[in-house]
């Protein structure tokens, strides 16, 4: 068996014997599959919170995992560093350090053998698909697929030894994503020029005096928003996306 970390997992290459007891649910077209992976947890492994740019569907075989997710709406909360939180300890968390870190709503479950967690896309969804928050009590299996799924923060924990597959699908046209991923994680390419763009544009501000990058970061901040945001950011409140698209 080849191995090569430049193209997607699939298990039916990888691991031939074990696919053919394996059967991914019809939840997406097949022109949209990315990669299925095989995932072998020994009990107490964690993986840090982190969100993925595909729709993903967790299939658990053998053994428990305990699953948090967060919404993409309390990211800036989570002390992103790239796709991954800076907060380790989900747990008992440094707030000296991370004080925002209280202001993430976490969502737990724990999945037993032959649970299958498509990580939510929306509020609503979530709402609906979620039992409460800061409980140990298992996701209700959905029958019903959101349409967007990508972006959810999750921090898993195998709570025994366990078997698990992970499919990926896109739910973006395929040339939106970078084509050398081969892990479904970096951001889709008009995002990632976005940043660099951003970057770019904050450097050009320091150039200026103090009160000169206060004065344009502020208009640059209320532009983004205005330009950008589904949710008003400091309420709960959609905004229709009509008016989030206007020019700011
Ligand atoms: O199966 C796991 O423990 C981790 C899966 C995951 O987080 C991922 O594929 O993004």
């Amino acid at each position: 068996m080849v191995l090569s970390s430049q193209e997607p997992a699939k298990l039916s290459k990888q691991f031939p014997d074990l696919a053919e007891d394996f059967h991914i649910p019809q939840f997406f077209e097949s022109d949209q599959f990315f990669s299925s992976v095989f995932r072998i947890s020994s009990c107490g492994l964690q993986l840090w919170t982190h969100y993925d740019v595909m729709d993903n569907l967790l299939a658990q075989v053998t053994g428990r995992k305990r699953v948090v997710l967060y919404s993409p709406q309390d990211a800036l909360h989570l002390y992103l560093n790239g796709d991954k939180s800076e907060v380790l300890d989900i747990d008992a968390p440094d707030l000296k350090q991370f004080p925002e870190f209280v202001k993430a709503r976490r969502y737990d479950c724990v999945l037993e053998p032959g649970d299958l967690l498509f990580i939510p896309g929306r509020q609503i969804l979530a709402s609906k698909h979620l039992i409460s928050p800061r409980t140990k009590s298992k996701f209700k299996k959905s029958h019903t697929v959101p349409s967007s799924s990508a972006l959810w923060f999750h921090n898993t924990l195998a709570l025994h030894f366990g078997v698990g597959v992970n499919i990926f699908w896109r739910h973006l046209s395929a040339d939106s994503y970078d084509k050398k991923d081969p892990y479904g994680n970096k951001d889709p390419v008009a995002a990632a020029r976005a940043l660099q763009t951003l970057e770019r544009g904050l450097h050009a501000l320091d150039e200026l005096p103090a009160e000169y990058r206060d004065f344009y970061g502020r208009r640059m901040v209320q532009r983004i928003q205005k330009r950008t945001y589904c949710h008003s950011p400091d309420s709960e409140t959609t905004i229709p996306r009509s008016l989030s698209n206007k020019p700011g």
